[in-house]
């Protein structure tokens, strides 16, 4: 899962909730969702990230009886075809159901905040896990901006600290991957500062995620002359731009919504990279 393949893993977001901000519920049902993710693949995904909890500034959280039952059928179905799965959760019961059914990612936005078991049921599986940069849940996240060292000093030491806080459970660290959380307690400047400084959070030394798909701080960039943001599904063209930047930071996964757009940006890269490398000898 961590050998190089010359440009970043493409993981394509199958939402399985009926609140999440860039596709609106539509995939709420077991079978559309299933149905998304095999378009996903189609398109070309590496890997899809299964959630039944949205995380939106203000969004409230489901009952974990509820989560399970969107998202395990739909990790069984797609395990099934083979997909590599990973699960978007905070809860380590849910890690635990999908680590059972086949996932082999766990991606964990709070890093093990929300629910520290969730490192012991990672630590006695063999799934990788992502830890998130994360302050608090959503409800609330927005009123924890506050980075008293720089935004990208202060992520990098508490993500450092959920690094230890894996190892500690028992984590092997080869299995560990960091995430900078754009848009998670984080302005719209503070996702370009933390974008900027991606080097300075992989010199911990550990793969790097990044989710900036359809994020707000990419409507508040393409805001009409009036302010109003860009709406979700007209981000994509200035994602493309992120995309370039984190082939050229050596990211180990873009977490996306348009996985076609995203592996045809990767291949243009990719192709003028070999160029470079090529004048270069
Ligand atoms: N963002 C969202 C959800 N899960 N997981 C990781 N590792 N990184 C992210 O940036 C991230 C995430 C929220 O975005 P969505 O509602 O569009 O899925």
């Amino acid at each position: 899962m961590f050998a190089p393949i010359g440009r970043p893993r493409v993981m394509g977001i199958v939402n399985v909730t009926p609140d999440s901000f860039s596709d609106g519920g539509r995939f709420l049902a077991t079978d559309d969702a299933v149905s998304h993710g095999h378009e996903l693949l189609a398109d070309g995904a590496d890997i899809l990230d299964i959630g039944g909890e949205s995380t939106r500034p203000g969004a409230t959280r489901p009952l974990v009886g509820d989560e399970l039952a969107r998202v395990i059928p739909v990790i069984e179905e797609l395990v099934g075809a083979g997909a590599v799965i990973s699960v978007d959760t905070m809860r380590a019961e849910v890690a635990e159901a999908a680590v059972a059914a086949g996932a082999r990612i766990v991606n964990d936005v709070s890093g093990g905040l929300a629910d520290p078991r969730i490192l012991e049921v990672v630590a006695d599986s063999e799934a990788a896990y992502v830890a998130m940069h994360w302050r608090a849940h959503g409800a609330t996240m927005q009123r924890f901006t506050e980075y008293a060292d720089g935004v990208v000093a202060s992520v990098r030491a508490e993500l450092e600290a959920r690094l230890d806080a894996g190892l500690a459970a028992g984590i092997p660290e080869g299995r560990i991957v960091l995430d900078p959380g754009l848009g998670f307690s984080k302005t719209a400047d503070q996702n370009w500062e933390l974008l900027r400084g991606l080097d300075r959070v992989a010199d911990l030394g550990r793969p790097i995620l990044v989710g900036a798909s359809r994020k707000a701080f990419l409507g508040l960039l393409l805001a009409d002359g009036d302010g109003r943001p860009r709406p979700v599904g007209e981000r994509e063209s200035a994602h493309a731009a992120i995309t370039v930047h984190l082939a050229r930071a050596g990211v180990w996964c873009t977490r996306v919504h348009d996985v076609r757009a995203t592996r045809d940006v990767l291949a243009a890269a990719q192709r003028l990279d070999d160029l470079e490398r090529r004048d270069q000898q």
